[in-house]
């Protein structure tokens, strides 16, 4: 394959040399396949209906703009009389059940597990943050003293944990009322909130009545359809990834600032390699135990391994790396070309953004794929050990055996890139107000300060996953690289954030490299990266925590919406990152993908989602697929909110003390 080609594939040289060894081998990866099958034209507009046996339905865009015929009209209509508008939204709101009924069923297995740890039935986890615990049960109205007054005794952390299970757990089926969370939220937020009628009820109902609603001949009405869209996915972000956020890093520790190491590289020839590649920390956390005991190491010494090497894939890996710094083979793109490495010997999948061709590809090595959840099979798999929360450490040890018993079956040519990059992830939004916030004022005053200065000119969030339609990681770079150079910070997530740590931009070293002076200033006083790795999807209620922080601290206006900020998904491919922009949308967010955009097949929704809705949220989605002209419309919306808080002044006057000070330095620079 030409350089050229490979190039435009991914911009990443270890993916680069495993497509061109995968070739070589005559293995098929998603690059193949992206290349022999286009996507559909009208599906890709979100104007196919096939809820029905009557169809599908195709609604294809009107032939001429002006002067759109009666019967024109007609054509773009389905058999049943559903108009292009019902059919893209109906289509848009069922990405956003999908993407919510994930985080959320994500976020059921991580309750049940903590109501199971409560009461210890659950042997080998524990609660490890007492502390985050205690702030997080004072939100639900857990008491965490018994008795009043002085004779007040702090509860036992097991008392507390049982009482909060009962409260998150009865959430889910919860059916009416307001989901708690929604409190946490700007006051001006929730107001809003309430005043369009999209405050989530329950965690469970919101997706159901979406899916209700989007079955053939129910609600056909645009507007009513994202409304629902809207409170299915603040039932995500302020319901099922927050209490995910919450309850992990009770159960698993807070994350604190922890180095790590990531891409390809990572594994090792000599050693019995174990990737985790999945969403849920659960398993995991015990193969980083298992892996660890010395009978296991023995038991791979004795198969001539000098060891185990444990390495993460997707967000199953910032989960581990953000915890434990345990090494990240990849993104989502990296799954099939870690296999094909030939050094894989057990690939251990739980749920969400796992290819199916994996089975294929490991067919070709020695591979061993190892399913883990009931509810993720994958036909050709060749063995399925089901997580179990009372045995999970023997779950993880006999995992751990499988993949050591199957390191003498490599088959050469084993081939690792020697690709990989060191990272500074673990920026939790605690730990955030604990570096930025200073521990006298204990909020986000120091990082308001710096914006109201001008030396941060604001606020990014950059996050989502990998699309084979785009090359690999490139937009993330791009988009970042731009928004560093003037002075943006970027919070990252996901798939984004491990493409930032491939690049070296999860170091600290990478503030003096690519971000304006402004910035650089900042993250070298600090000693933080310029772009702070916040972890997994779920953990999107990090950044959402982060901005209700801002606000609350004072001096950026009074709501989400009133923040210089701005997020964007430029290589979004799953339905998760829709009800992800969705609920960044409806908190007041001005939100960007990249690639493609699911709505075009109406005309009428697009706008409304791209301005009309602004007018109701304050935050509103716009797709850009240039990363260059993303960063540029980030910016000028940022720019924009800082005109109306009154500090684009200060900013201006900081970049000119910023040039006098350089110029005086090089002047006295020519003296000495
Ligand atoms: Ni988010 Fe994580 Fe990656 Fe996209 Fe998939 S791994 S949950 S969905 S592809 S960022
Ligand atoms: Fe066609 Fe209507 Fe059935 Fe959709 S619901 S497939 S538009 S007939």
């Amino acid at each position: 394959m030409a350089e050229l080609e490979l190039e435009k594939l991914s911009m990443d040289v270890a993916a680069q040399e495993m497509i061109k060894k995968a070739a070589a081998e005559g293995v098929e990866t998603i690059f193949d396949r992206a290349k022999a099958m286009k996507p559909c034209p009208i599906g890709i507009e979100g104007a196919c209906c096939r809820i029905c046996a009557q169809g599908p339905c195709r609604v294809p865009p009107p032939k001429k703009k002006e002067g759109e015929t009666a019967a024109d009209k007609k054509q773009r209509m389905g058999l049943c009389g559903a108009t292009a508008e019902t059919i893209v939204a109906r289509n848009f709101a069922r990405m956003v059940a999908s993407g919510t009924a994930s985080h959320n069923d994500h976020s059921r297995g991580v309750a049940k597990l903590f109501k199971e740890i409560a009461h210890g039935e659950a042997p080998g986890y524990e609660i490890k943050d007492v502390a985050k615990l205690r702030r997080v049960a004072r939100d639900w109205d857990v008491a965490i003293a018994a008795g009043e007054g002085d004779d007040a005794q702090p509860r036992p952390k097991e008392a507390i944990a049982q009482d909060l299970a009962d409260k998150i757990l009865a959430e889910f089926g919860q059916q009416d009322g307001e989901i708690n969370y929604v409190r946490r939220a700007p006051k001006k937020r929730q107001e809003i909130w309430r005043k369009h009628g999209v405050v989530p009820r329950g965690l469970d109902i919101e997706v159901v009545e979406l899916m209700h609603r989007t079955h053939m001949g129910v609600d056909q009405d645009y507007h009513n359809l994202i409304k629902q869209s809207t409170r299915c996915a603040l039932a995500d972000g302020w319901g099922g990834s927050m209490i995910s956020t919450d309850l992990q890093d009770i159960i698993f520790g807070c994350p604190v600032p922890i180095a790590g190491e990531i891409n390809l590289g990572v594994l090792k020839e000599d050693h019995v390699n174990v990737v985790m590649h999945g969403h849920e920390p659960l398993l995991p956390e015990m193969l980083y135990v298992a892996a660890q005991e010395p009978e296991l190491i023995q038991y791979a010494q004795n198969k001539g391994a000098k060891g185990i090497q444990l390495a993460g894939m997707c967000c199953s890996a910032n989960e581990v790396l953000m915890r434990h710094g345990v090494p990240v083979a990849g993104n989502y793109l990296h799954q099939e070309l870690a296999v094909i490495t030939g050094a894989v010997d057990a690939l251990v999948v739980d749920v969400q953004c796992e290819m199916q061709a994996l089975a294929n590809v490991a067919k070709c090595y020695h591979t061993k794929i190892i399913t883990t959840d009931d509810r993720a099979m994958m036909e050709g798999a060749p063995l399925h050990i089901p997580f179990d929360a009372h045995h999970a450490l023997d779950v993880a040890r006999r995992i751990i055996r499988e993949a050591i018993d199957n390191y003498p079956n490599r088959r050469a040519p084993v081939l690792i890139p020697s690709v990989s990059s060191p990272t500074i992830v673990g920026f939790s939004y605690e730990t955030i107000q604990y570096l930025l916030g200073g521990s006298i004022r204990g909020s986000y005053y120091t990082l308001n300060d710096n914006i109201i200065g001008g030396r941060i000119r604001g606020v990014a969030g950059v996050v989502g996953c990998n699309n084979c339609r785009t090359t690999q990681d490139s937009s993330h770079m791009t988009l970042i690289k731009e928004l560093l150079k003037n002075d943006v910070i970027v919070l990252s997530t996901g798939c984004a954030a491990m493409a930032a740590g491939k690049y070296g931009l999860l170091t600290p070293e990478a503030a003096s490299k690519y971000c304006g002076p402004g910035l650089a200033e900042v993250c070298e006083t600090v000693g933080i990266p310029p772009v702070l790795h916040m972890g997994a999807c779920v953990d999107n209620s990090r950044i959402l925590m982060a901005a209700t922080a801002c606000v609350k601290a004072g001096g950026l206006g009074t709501d989400i919406s009133d923040l210089p900020a701005a997020g964007a998904a430029p290589e979004w491919m799953s339905e998760k990152a829709i009800a992800i922009g969705q609920y960044f949308v409806a908190s007041g967010v001005y939100t960007l993908f990249g690639v493609t955009w699911p709505t075009t097949g109406s005309e009428l929704l697009t706008d409304y989602l791209f301005k009309g809705i602004e007018e109701e949220y304050g935050g509103k989605w716009d797709f850009e697929a240039d990363p260059e002209k993303m960063a540029a419309k980030m910016i000028a919306h940022i720019d924009k909110k800082r005109q109306a808080l009154g500090i684009d002044k200060a900013r201006e006057r900081v970049l000119f003390d910023m040039a006098m000070r350089r110029e005086l330095e090089a002047a006295a620079g020519e003296e000495h």
